[in-house]
């Protein structure tokens, strides 16, 4: 198999906008060989100038898995590109077909080089968290997938948009989660959906990063994956996360040409 060339299609299907066939449909992949193909598809966006940002989990929540009909926990990476300051507002144009999802992410205050296991230990590494709003724009046509096909695809990461820190002191278990369009509720769900615990999600991100023999880079950003379905987003429209004590984030879609 060509991991750069299916790299490559997967890449310039983001770049161009332009939805392409799932891989599985003409290629045998194996798990592996998909984080090998993710792997080359952001080697192509770090050669273009773009800096790694973080890292983000997908299929954290039973809502994820249903919708998407997939069942196990999946790592992507986050560039400088996808970062959307919060209250401005996105082009439509530049995705295929984008969703929004409510999420916790994390931000990293120590290089991360162990796996780590409690609430106690992360706090050294952990500066604080918030909500977050992820955009994913799967590059297969109908938003269609299998694991493997939406790992090589980088997990489908296509923007985030992040709310103000807050420190460690909130308890992220059972807290709230709605997802706004237009100041209508579309989504509402609880932080538990999270593997049970956000903090969860940050414990598998630091045991994958290792097993992929990755640090964990200060500054970085974990995304702990969506608590709700994601809902597809339209050009007038204005997108708010809230979590209940972290706080909400919001941006608007526009279509410009
Ligand atoms: C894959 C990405 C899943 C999450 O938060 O669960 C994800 C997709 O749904 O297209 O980001
Ligand atoms: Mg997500």
């Amino acid at each position: 198999m060509n991991h750069s060339k299916l790299a490559e299609i997967l890449d310039t299907a983001a770049e161009t906008s332009q939805a392409v066939p799932q891989l599985t449909l003409e290629n045998n992949i194996s798990e592996k060989d998909a984080y090998k193909i993710q792997n080359l598809s952001i080697k192509r966006r770090i050669e273009r100038g773009e800096k790694l940002v973080g890292i983000k989990l997908g299929f954290t929540s039973k809502a994820k898995m249903e919708q998407m009909g997939v069942h196990d926990l999946i790592w992507g990476k986050l560039t400088d590109k996808m970062l959307i300051n919060r209250d401005s507002s996105i082009n439509i144009k530049k995705y295929i077909h984008p969703r929004a999802e409510p999420e916790v992410c994390f931000l990293v205050k120590k290089t991360i080089d162990k796996e780590l296991k409690t609430i106690e230990e992360a706090k050294e590494y952990i500066a604080g968290y918030t909500v977050a709003i992820e955009i994913i724009d799967s590059r297969y046509q109908d938003f269609k997938f299998s694991l493997e096909d939406v790992i090589a695809d980088n997990c489908s990461s296509a923007g985030l948009v992040i709310g103000p820190w807050n420190p460690i002191e909130e308890d992220l278990e059972n807290l709230k989660v709605t997802l706004e369009v237009d100041g209508e509720k579309v989504q509402e769900g609880n932080t538990s959906a999270i593997l049970g615990n956000p903090w969860n999600a940050l414990f598998d991100a630091t045991r994958l990063a290792m097993a992929a023999g990755e640090k964990i880079r200060y500054s970085s950003y974990i995304m702990a994956g969506a608590a709700t379905s994601a809902v597809y987003i339209k050009p007038g429209q204005q997108i708010k996360a809230s979590i209940e004590k972290l706080g909400e984030v919001e941006f608007g879609v526009r279509e410009l040409v």
